[in-house]
């Protein structure tokens, strides 16, 4: 696990399971039918029971690069932020579309004044996204709102499920951070 301070915002990377963080919102990563599936998307709706399907099927669905938020069911979470990532082919527009996933998700966070919030990687799983490519992303995003608002956030929790995304992570905070 390590730990940065970033604008007052404790910024944590962990390895482990999403649905065993406590946190404000817990993000999901989903698909655009919101219709469930596997990876973290499975052990969200495994874990918090089927109040969230239901509630995402009266939504009925979130275009690439956006988020709902639903409540949590049984999970230690007051919401889950359902985020779609892009299924990664090589297009251009690809790392927009997972910089407004993870946007989107913050931009709930201040609606709804939170203050912690916990991250899958999205998009690096079944949507094969680099993951070289797709760190960078995720915590250039979370910086730059950051840096660029006067955020209810206290802490945001990026929950890494293996050692090489871990790993990525790690690597792509430090030359962010180097950058500053
Ligand atoms: N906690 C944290 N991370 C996890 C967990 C977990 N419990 N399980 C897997 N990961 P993925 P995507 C990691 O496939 O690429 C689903 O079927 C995983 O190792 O969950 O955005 C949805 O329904 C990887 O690093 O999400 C969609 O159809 C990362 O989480 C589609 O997959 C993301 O992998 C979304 O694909």
């Amino acid at each position: 696990m390590t730990t940065h301070i970033i604008d007052g915002v404790t910024l944590t990377l962990q390895q482990g399971n999403i649905v065993a963080v406590t946190a404000d919102a817990i993000v999901n990563a989903a698909n655009a039918a919101l219709a469930g599936g596997g990876g973290v998307d499975g052990a969200i709706h495994r874990a918090g029971g089927p109040t969230i399907m239901q509630e995402c099927r009266k939504i009925g669905g979130c275009s690439t690069g956006s988020a709902v938020a639903t409540s949590a069911g049984n999970l230690p979470a007051h919401y889950i932020f359902h985020a779609v990532g892009p299924i990664y082919q090589g297009h251009a527009d690809e790392p927009q579309l997972l910089r407004q996933a993870y946007q989107s998700c913050l931009d709930l966070a201040e609606q709804y004044q939170l203050e912690s919030i916990a991250f899958p990687s999205l998009s690096t799983g079944a949507y094969g996204y680099p993951l070289h490519l797709a760190a960078p992303i995720a915590l250039k995003t979370v910086i730059d709102h950051l840096h660029n608002t006067s955020t209810s956030l206290k802490q945001v929790i990026f929950v890494l499920f293996d050692g090489r995304t871990l790993q990525a992570y790690q690597k792509a905070l430090q030359a962010l951070l180097a950058d500053h």
